[in-house]
């Protein structure tokens, strides 16, 4: 085998052995929970949908735009609210804003509904709250008839939605957002209503903001903070786990009041200059808070920033104020789990843009800076730029184009999994990486002038690849009229078929440990003596099966995925008895490459002389 050959398929077996080492480590079925490779772990994604109409091959993504995270009181279930785009076969594609309710045991997506928020629809700051029970939501929407924020509920699987209460304290004021809410677990909502003032005195505006607290059996409202101030727009809210305190920001500043208003707030913290203090929440052991900086000021419409700079730096304080310090960028409104202490989850900024992301993050473990979510060795980054699907463990190993490269090693080659020939030279990806050695995404790998795809046609030989449903990989080689099949379980790394020699030398890898079958079907008058014929591994005798079928001979060879290096040969026609006509002379090889973590290449070679 020459030298330049074996280094390439060195060079290969590398990538695929990192690929495939990656692809085997985290079982499929793993709990719902951040791991190590995936801390932060998406929650929920819309799964991708291929489907084919004739010729065109149709790839559709989904996506989703989170705004707002909720916790239930029992920790079962996660709120998501956001904008989600879900491809649907044989029928409109559905792009709205949703309610997402995810069961945390399991990731199950358990409730999915689109809510009418009305005029709240695009807001950047919303939150929701469901009922101690966990039968209902909460939520705030401004319906397009009437311009008043209401607090209405919602049962969880979207029906039922009943009006609860206005939130404002008097009818004459502009009320300005957010409207915040949330409920303690006796059955009480809490709620914001800021209001500016225009004083004609003064020619400024004034804000009146107010804490209510309202009675959810009685309906009976009562004051738990009022505040007076140019920059008093409350900016965030969150009753503690014990129930008998609030946390709120305020502009800049972050503050802890008696949940019936009977003692004075208490400031907590202060954001950085130029910055509001948002999205405040309270760790379950409620030893801390956290809270989002984000760039920006209040103004008499409420708050003024720039929502594509937010750059919103998560920030943990003591509730005496000290240790104050950054415990997560590129995200913002951080709801730490009612059960476990280090869990919490977190709307993440988009790789390329300013789309959020719906995480569970557990800060008890490294934060991994690329998560891959479902371990199948691809990042959710990658994934959702190659429109797969980040929590979809199975996708990187199918064919969507069916060119004989899986999507991973699309991934892999930066080739595109929607098209078949990339660089468009005639060869396909597949044929191209497996067969012919050329570059993909070159149509004139060498350089010389003429097109990958004539000088393979200059050989003689064509060839076919494909992936297998199963994950097998089949190949079709035409060479002279005569057509030879490969099937194998491994993954091909290169198929060589030198007409002048008359070899053809396949190599596959696999993971360690496992074990690797090929099947080669060759016409019969390429084979000399099927008794005659010899296997090895490592220069040693390997056992295999030989047997004609019809006018072909059939080979079946099993081998394992190891370190060691395997070569098997395959003499047959001893003294030449059977050679017929121009068929003399036939040396096939068939290399089989083994990767494992030292990625060593293995040779298995079949010869006949
Ligand atoms: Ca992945
Ligand atoms: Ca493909
Ligand atoms: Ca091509
Ligand atoms: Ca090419």
């Amino acid at each position: 085998m020459p030298k330049a050959w074996l280094s390439a398929l060195i060079a290969i077996s590398i990538i695929a052995a990192s690929a495939l080492l990656g692809f085997y480590k985290v079982p499929l079925a793993d709990a719902f929970a951040p791991t190590e490779n995936a801390n932060p772990r998406l929650i929920y994604w819309p799964s991708t949908i291929v489907w084919r109409q004739g010729d065109f091959l149709n790839i559709e993504h989904g996506w989703v735009n989170a705004k707002s995270i909720a916790w239930s009181p029992s920790g079962r279930y996660l709120l998501i609210y956001g904008r989600v785009y879900e491809p649907q076969l044989y029928s409109l594609d559905t792009d709205e804003w949703k309610v997402l309710i995810v069961n945390v045991e399991s990731g199950v997506l358990a409730y999915n509904f689109s809510l009418d928020l009305g005029q709240l629809e695009w807001e950047n700051v919303i939150q929701f709250a469901f009922s101690p029970d966990e039968t209902k939501i909460f939520y705030v929407a401004v319906p397009n008839t009437e311009w008043l924020p209401q607090i209405f509920s919602v049962k969880l699987d979207g029906t039922d939605s009943t009006f609860v209460t206005y939130m404002n304290s008097t009818s004459v004021s502009s009320m300005r957002r957010p409207f915040l809410i949330d409920v303690t677990n006796d059955g009480f909502l809490v709620y914001t209503s800021c209001e500016t003032v225009y004083n004609v005195t003064s020619g400024q505006y004034n804000y009146t903001s107010y804490i209510w607290k309202y009675n959810l059996i009685t309906s009976e409202k009562s004051l738990v903070l009022q505040l007076e101030g140019m920059d008093k727009l409350i900016t965030g809210l969150k009753v503690s786990p014990s129930n008998n305190k609030i946390a709120y920001t305020v502009g800049s500043e972050v503050w802890i009041v008696d949940i019936n208003g009977a003692e004075p707030p208490i400031n907590i913290s202060s954001a950085s200059d130029r910055k509001i203090a948002m999205f405040v929440d309270w760790t379950s052991n409620e030893t801390m808070l956290t809270y989002s900086e984000i760039n920006g000021t209040i103004t008499d419409y409420g708050i003024s920033t720039n929502w594509d700079s937010w750059h919103g730096n998560m920030t943990a304080v003591n509730l005496d104020g000290t240790n104050k310090h950054n415990i997560l960028n590129g995200g913002y409104g951080l709801v730490w789990s009612p059960v476990k202490a280090s869990i919490a989850a977190c709307v993440r900024f988009s790789y390329s843009s300013l789309d959020g992301y719906p995480y569970l993050i557990d800060f008890d473990m490294p934060i991994t800076p690329n998560p891959d979510s479902d371990g199948d060795g691809i990042s959710d980054s990658s994934e959702i730029q190659n429109s797969l699907c980040p929590l979809d463990p199975t996708d990187v190993d199918m064919d969507y184009d069916e060119d004989g490269l899986t999507n991973l090693e699309e991934i892999n080659y930066g080739t595109w999994l929607g098209s078949t020939d990339f660089d468009g030279d005639g060869l396909s990806d597949g044929v191209e990486v497996k067969v012919f050695k050329t570059d993909p995404k070159k149509a004139d790998t060498d350089g010389d002038g003429v097109s990958d795809g004539l000088e393979a046609a200059a050989t003689g030989l064509s060839a076919f690849v494909s992936v297998l449903p199963e994950g097998w990989i089949r190949m079709t080689l035409q060479w002279s009229n005569k057509t030879m099949y490969v099937s194998t379980n491994s993954s091909v790394l290169g198929v060589v078929f030198n007409s002048t020699s008359m070899a053809l030398s396949i190599s596959v890898g696999g993971p360690d440990g496992t074990t690797g079958i090929a099947n080669i079907t060759i016409p019969i008058e390429m084979v000399n003596s099927l008794s005659a014929v010899q296997v090895t591994l490592d220069n040693q005798p390997i056992d295999f099966q030989i047997n004609q079928v019809g006018n072909n001979a059939q080979i079946y060879v099993e081998y394992h995925h190891s370190f060691h290096e395997l070569t098997a040969h395959l003499q047959g026609g001893v003294g030449g008895a059977d050679l017929t006509g121009i068929l003399g002379y036939w040396w096939i090889i068939l290399s089989v490459a083994i990767i494992a973590a030292a990625s060593v290449i293995a040779l298995i070679i079949i010869k006949r002389r």
